[in-house]
C-alpha cells in the first residue's frame, strides 16, 4: 500500500496567521517515519504552491481571500487526482480547513466517494451566513456546492447525502439550518456521549456509501483542547486522545480510506508540537495501525 503527502501550507481560510505552518509541523513530528514503520510505501510530493496575497484583492468581508483560497483549491485537487491515478493514497497536510474542497474535489473525481468530516465545527457557512468571513468555515458548503459556491465548485461530484458530519459541537444557525435544508447527516458529541464513537462511526461509514471508499477530512479541532491545544478555534468538550483513536481504527477497519485531510494544525498556538506529534499518530489509525 502505497501513500503520498501532500501539503498544503494556506492560511487564507482562517483568521489566525501560523495554520500555514502546519505541513512542516507534522512533518517534524515524523509522519514519514511513523507510516514506514506501518510497511506502507511512503512518498513526499513536497507543498502546493500557495499565492502570495498580502492584500485581499477584491476585499470581502463575507468571504475573505477567497480568490487566493480557490487558486489553493484547484491545485490541491489536480494533486490529489494525481496522487490517485498513481494508486497512492493522497494524504494532504493543512494548512486551514479551506483546504478540504480541493482534497474533496480532486478524490471524487470520476469516482462514487463519501465523504467522514471530523470537526468540532459544520463548515457549513457560505458568504451569505458566515459570522467571521473565513473560508474554512465554509469547506463542506463549497465541496457540496452550496449557495455562491454553486458558481464554483457545484461539480465536485459530491452530495448531501455522501456526506457526514462527527462530533460537531458547534454550529452557526446558518450550518444548523444547512443540515436541515440539505439532509447533511450529522453526529454531535452528545450522539457520542450516548452511543459510544465506534457505533456513531459505524452507521456515519454505513450512511455516506462511497463504493470507490471514502474521504476522511480531520480537524484536529474535532479533539479537545486539552489533547490539540494548537488549533486557531478550539472549542472544549471534544474528543478524547482514545476516542480519536478508536474513531479512525473503526474508519480503517469498516470503510477504505481513499484520502485523508489532517488540517487546522497551528504551530504558533502549539505546544512543544503536541498538536502536530496527535496528527501523526491519528494518521497511522487511519492508515491500519493496529495495536496488535
Ligand atoms: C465558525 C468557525 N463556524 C465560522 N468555524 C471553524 O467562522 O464559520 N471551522 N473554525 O473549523
Ligand atoms: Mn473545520
Ligand atoms: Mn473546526
Ligand atoms: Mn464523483
Amino acid at each position: 500500500h502505497s501513500v503520498r503527502i501532500v501539503g498544503a501550507p494556506t492560511d487564507y481560510g482562517a483568521n489566525r496567521r501560523g495554520v500555514n505552518m502546519g505541513p512542516a509541523a507534522i512533518r517534524y513530528a515524523d509522519l514519514a517515519a511513523t507510516l514506514a514503520d506501518l510497511g506502507l510505501d511512503v512518498t513526499d510530493s513536497g507543498d502546493r504552491s500557495v499565492p502570495r496575497a498580502w492584500t485581499d484583492d477584491p476585499a470581502r468581508a463575507d468571504a475573505k481571500y477567497l480568490g487566493a483560497v480557490e487558486t489553493v483549491c484547484t491545485r490541491l485537487a489536480d494533486a490529489v487526482s494525481e496522487s490517485l491515478t498513481a494508486g497512492q493514497t493522497p494524504l494532504v497536510l493543512g494548512g486551514d480547513h479551506s483546504v478540504a474542497t480541493g482534497s474533496v474535489v480532486g478524490t471524487a473525481r470520476d469516482a462514487d466517494v463519501g465523504v467522514l468530516w471530523f470537526d468540532a465545527h459544520g463548515d457549513l457557512n457560505t458568504p451569505a451566513t458566515t459570522p467571521s468571513g473565513n473560508v474554512h468555515g465554509m469547506a463542506l458548503a463549497a465541496a457540496l456546492g452550496l449557495g455562491e459556491f454553486e458558481s464554483t465548485w457545484a461539480d465536485a461530484g459530491i452530495e448531501p447525502e455522501n456526506v457526514a458530519l462527527v462530533g460537531v459541537r458547534d454550529l452557526d444557525s446558518g450550518e444548523r439550518e444547512a443540515i436541515r435544508d440539505h439532509g447533511v447527516t450529522t453526529y454531535s458529541m452528545h450522539d457520542i456521549d450516548r452511543r459510544g464513537v465506534t457505533s456513531v462511526v459505524d452507521e456515519a461509514i454505513e450512511t455516506v456509501g462511497g463504493a470507490d471508499g471514502v474521504h476522511v477530512s480531520f480537524d484536529l479541532d474535532w479533539l479537545d483542547p486539552s489533547e490539540a491545544p494548537g488549533v486557531g478555534t478550539p472549542v472544549r468538550g471534544g474528543a478524547t486522545y482514545r476516542e480519536a483513536h478508536a474513531a479512525l481504527e473503526r474508519v480503517a477497519d469498516a470503510a477504505t480510506v481513499r484520502s485523508l485531510d489532517l488540517v487546522e494544525v497551528n504551530p504558533i498556538l502549539d505546544e512543544r508540537n503536541r498538536t502536530a506529534e496527535m496528527a501523526v499518530g491519528l494518521a497511522a489509525s487511519a492508515l491500519g495501525k493496529r495495536i496488535l
